[in-house]
């Protein structure tokens, strides 16, 4: 079994989940972990790094892959000061390096991370899940980042992503990004990569750009990594092995024409760190998160496991956003990061690859 399963995890005094408890989840063998105190631009020192590498190390896992180390906007609309902010990423990569991280998972969306209209919305059987409205989604990016804000402040909680000191120049941002259009975002990402490559080659890193969530443009601003041919272009203008995908079935397939079994098919060799999340798709366009079982949505997760498993993959996995269940309400765990549907998903995704394990061994036979 090649591939590593990965559990997303926020660290200690951050995060409701604790190791121990990850370490009784049969199969997770790697902690996907960051400093999650640090804003886009800011150095991880060595001193830091180790800290929490070492205390990961203790519960038996590895810690080779970093989620995230955000990308500074100045690097993403392409300001003056990029070449600085450039150099403290170089720095950050070096470090990690030598603490044995193998991948950095980073996104390169302007202003928003992740966008949902709803965190906790009933699922129809008690549990909830994160949602999007279509319609609630128009040109009104305040109320929404006002919707996820109040999170932050009533459960004592920041989203990566959504940091209180971003948002409070919101409109800053927006006037700032304003002249970026998608082509000169493009180049804008190609200038960071190129300038990073060598420091990750010597470092032993590979990047691996997360899709945009939900891929298409929200609120006027630009977003890249939405479909195939926006990774071919991206894996072919820097043709270098540390260049990479993070796979994110759940962001790409909340546009249904997605197809993510043909990509894993067709970037398996560039794709570093697999997420694994299920869709489910309503008649008047909004999408839920689902369950990881395959008929729990639309997203084809026992083909997109039968891809990475014919591929040989090797690269590290994890399930993404589960739903929250039974006590998990606000307060009580992190939206889509709650302890118990995310184990339920490792147990189904190791399901289906133990079997695939089998079936190719009698092959052999
Ligand atoms: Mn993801």
């Amino acid at each position: 079994m090649p591939m590593k399963m990965g559990w997303r995890w926020y660290g200690e005094g951050n995060d409701p989940v604790s190791l121990g408890d990850i370490k009784q989840i049969p199969g997770v063998t790697s902690i996907v972990w960051a400093l999650h105190n640090k804003m886009p631009g800011e150095i991880w020192t060595e001193e830091e790094i180790k800290h929490e590498v070492d205390l990961i190390h203790s519960y038996g896992f590895d810690a080779e892959v970093v989620e995230s180390v955000n990308v500074h906007d100045d690097i993403k609309i392409g300001l003056p000061t990029r070449d600085a902010l450039i150099e403290n990423y170089k720095t950050c990569i070096r470090n990690l390096g030598k603490f044995g991280v193998k991948v950095i998972c980073y996104n390169f969306m302007p202003v928003f991370d992740w966008t949902r209209t709803d965190l906790f919305h009933p699922v129809g059987d008690g549990s909830t899940a994160l949602y999007y409205e279509a319609s609630a989604i128009k040109g009104d990016y305040k109320s929404m980042a006002d919707y996820i804000m109040s999170f932050t402040e009533k459960y004592n909680m920041t989203f990566p992503g959504w940091e209180p000191e971003r948002m409070a120049k919101l409109d800053e941002l927006f006037k700032a990004y304003a002249p970026v259009s998608k082509d000169q975002l493009w180049e804008n990402l190609f200038y960071f990569l190129r300038a990073i490559m060598p420091t990750c080659e010597e470092a032993g890193i590979k990047m691996a750009i997360h899709m945009d969530d939900p891929p298409w443009d929200i609120f006027g601003l630009p977003r890249l990594m939405v479909d195939a041919a926006a990774c071919e272009k991206l894996l072919k203008a820097v043709d270098h092995p540390c260049n990479c995908l993070t796979l994110c079935t759940g962001s790409l397939n909340a546009n249904p024409n997605n197809n993510c079994a043909d990509m894993v098919k067709k970037f398996h060799d560039r794709i570093a760190f697999a997420h694994i999340r299920n869709i489910h798709h309503l008649p008047n366009g909004d999408f839920s998160e689902a369950a990881h079982r395959d008929c729990c949505g639309e997203t084809g997760i026992i083909d997109i496991l039968r891809a990475y498993h014919d591929a040989g993959w090797e690269g590290y996995i994890r399930p993404d956003h589960g739903r929250q269940l039974w006590e998990e309400g606000p307060g009580v765990c992190r939206p889509g990061y709650g302890k118990y549907d995310r184990a339920l998903g490792i147990q189904y995704m190791l399901g289906v690859w133990d079997l695939l394990d089998k079936l190719d061994a009698e092959k052999k036979a």
